[in-house]
């Protein structure tokens, strides 16, 4: 399987990240990538080749402007202010304050284009987050023009990233503008399946009115899990999206026994949708060892999980979101793809 990959992604080399009420190295490091880069080589995956640049327009086709200005504003802006460290938000709008003019001050832009205070935004943030969405639509162009499978190794990840707001590590919404650039291609109806352990909120709130896109997403309950403020299973969809949103939130601690039945049923779902095209959010932290996360998958879970999403038949395009635990993300990653390989092969 073709990989798509470029160091652009390692320009966010952020040192910090709130946790646990101190600033600590992220969990989402530059290392993932070359640990995933390092598995495909060992095992023979395929080529791995360079993304082309597709400009902001099809980021704008999911975006806000001004969302996307004050991305590429922020750094510059916060260094201007003096600051010492990394622009982190720290107030919001909230119920009481709902707050519907956007600041003009930094502090209160970040609050409000933030959702989370665990993402920085350090040198290079937006530099990164512009090569993980052209690999994100290399990767769906070649599934589009060959039909063959390919994985877009997207650092930073996406899934968290809403029309006009950044956190838990994603800044562009990458498997949501290739999906909306494979519409834009001709596809009638996509389907993102999202298989990272934490709900894709960006992607669902994208998507959520819209019958042109159907998001699936297996992840650990938000009652106890980030993001804590979407992924219930009553959320089905809004408007003519309506019965195109589907979320299967399981109880932390849960195993392969009981995520892969939340999978046949999420596969089950795409088919009668009948999408032309599957996006995969291919986190890989429903991982057993993973440091932030509460599922239970073993390694040789991920070859069974590639297995399945075979079945579904339709054109593939692989994009990596989340996966911390370093020493086993390149197993786990290629497993997938490796499991997906031998099924098409079958
Ligand atoms: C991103 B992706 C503790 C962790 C806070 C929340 C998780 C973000 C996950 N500081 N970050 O879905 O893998
Ligand atoms: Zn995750």
């Amino acid at each position: 399987m073709l990989t798509f990959h470029t160091a652009a992604t390692q320009l966010r080399q952020a040192r910090t990240e709130l946790d646990g009420g101190v600033l600590v190295a992220p969990y989402e490091c530059p290392e993932r990538v070359d640990l995933v880069l390092k598995r495909i080589q060992q095992a023979s995956l395929g080529e791995v080749r360079e993304p082309e640049a597709f400009g902001l327009e099809p980021v704008l086709a999911i975006h806000d402007p001004d969302y996307v200005q004050f991305l590429a504003e922020c750094w510059e802006q916060w260094c201007a202010l003096g600051r010492k460290g990394e622009a982190i938000a720290w107030i919001w709008p909230t119920r009481t304050m709902p707050g519907d003019v956007i600041p003009d001050h930094l502090d209160g832009r970040l609050g409000h284009y933030a959702l989370s205070a665990d993402t920085s935004i350090c040198a290079g943030t937006f530099e990164a987050a512009q090569a993980s969405k052209d690999i994100a639509l290399s990767t769906v162009r070649h599934s589009l023009t060959t039909g063959e499978p390919a994985f877009g190794l997207c650092r930073p990840p996406g899934h968290h990233a809403a029309s006009d707001q950044f956190g838990g590590y994603c800044f562009f919404n990458n498997a949501g503008v290739a999906a909306q650039y494979a519409l834009d291609s001709g596809k009638r109806r996509v389907a993102i399946l999202d298989v990272d352990f934490h709900h894709g909120n960006g992607t669902q709130q994208v998507f959520y009115e819209r019958d042109d896109v159907f998001f699936a997403s297996i992840h650990g309950d938000p009652c106890h899990c980030f993001p804590y403020f979407l992924g219930h299973a009553s959320e089905t969809g809004r408007g003519r999206g309506d019965g195109f949103n589907a979320n299967y939130p399981l109880a932390p601690g849960s195993a392969f026994d009981v995520w892969v039945q939340a999978l046949d049923d999420a596969l089950a779902r795409l088919r009668a949708a009948e999408c032309e095209l599957l996006i995969v959010s291919l986190g890989v932290d429903a991982f057993e060892d993973d440091p932030i996360s509460e599922f239970k998958l073993t390694s040789d879970d991920f070859s069974e999980m590639g297995r399945r999403l075979a079945g579904l038949g339709v054109p593939t395009t692989f994009l990596m979101e989340g996966g911390y635990a370093v020493e086993a993300i390149g197993t786990n990653v290629v497993n997938v793809l490796q499991g997906f390989e031998a099924a098409e092969m079958a």
